[in-house]
């Protein structure tokens, strides 16, 4: 098989591209790498030395692909399908990478950051970086309720790359953040795309490794941590 993917099922970045790869029901091996086991993580920074995943490889074009956005528009590039991740109009594509680079930064990272510092050594957690991440992230999801007011996608009726870095953002965030009644577009939004197929599949195969996720996170910052 050509494409080799080197991921994690609970990374929210890992699955904004297995969205796009199960969109177009895109041919791949899966290749689940362990950052915490010094073997798999050793492996996989052979290949990327950053150390952060997905990283796509075509062993057939003889390519490496890090980079989550990089990726999807290689598939859409060399692999192209039913779903049209990059509108072929070039000013339609810019306000499609604006979006995506939004879900990215200011919905995905902050997430991570309030996720993240509960993994940390005692006495390592960042307090005031959490403080921050919340913050933005509190801002970040009230603009997301605003902009889809009477829209179904990111980018209106098409499913785009930048609804492939939502899902996963969104669906941490709501996690660690409870949209609640406060954000009823946000919520809308999320739960049209849990009801996609490609990422029902993603949030499935996922399920096994929820129990990774530090619940202390969820806990606190579903009480001390609501949008207003
Ligand atoms: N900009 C990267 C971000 C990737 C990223 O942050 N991946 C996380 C998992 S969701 C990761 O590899 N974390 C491990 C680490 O930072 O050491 C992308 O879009 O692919």
């Amino acid at each position: 098989m050509s494409l080799k993917l080197y991921f994690h099922p609970l990374s929210s970045f890992c699955q904004k591209v297995l969205v796009a790869l199960y969109e177009n029901d895109t041919p791949f091996e899966p290749h689940v790498v362990d950052l915490f086991d010094e073997a798999s993580s050793a492996a996989f920074k052979k290949i990327w030395p950053i150390g952060k995943f997905p990283v796509l490889r075509d062993e057939g074009r003889d390519r490496i692909i890090p980079e989550s956005s990089i990726i999807i528009e290689y598939l859409q590039q060399h692999y192209p399908g039913k779903t049209r991740f990059v509108p072929a109009d070039a000013e339609l594509a810019r306000q499609m990478r604006f979006q995506d680079r939004f879900y990215d930064l200011y919905v995905n990272v902050p997430m991570q950051k309030v996720v993240t510092d509960r993994l940390r050594p005692a006495g390592k957690n960042d307090s005031y970086g959490v403080e921050q991440a919340k913050s933005r992230l509190r801002i970040a999801v009230g603009m997301v309720d605003r902009s889809m007011a009477g829209k179904t996608w990111a980018m209106g009726d098409d499913f785009t790359m930048a609804d492939c870095a939502a899902a996963p953002a969104l669906f941490f965030a709501n996690k660690v953040m409870p949209f609640g009644e406060a954000h009823p577009n946000a919520a809308a939004y999320l739960t049209r795309l849990m009801q996609r197929p490609s990422f029902a599949l993603a949030v499935k195969e996922a399920e096994p490794y929820l129990t990774l996720v530090p619940k202390e996170t969820v806990k606190r910052a579903g009480t001390g941590f609501s949008p207003r």
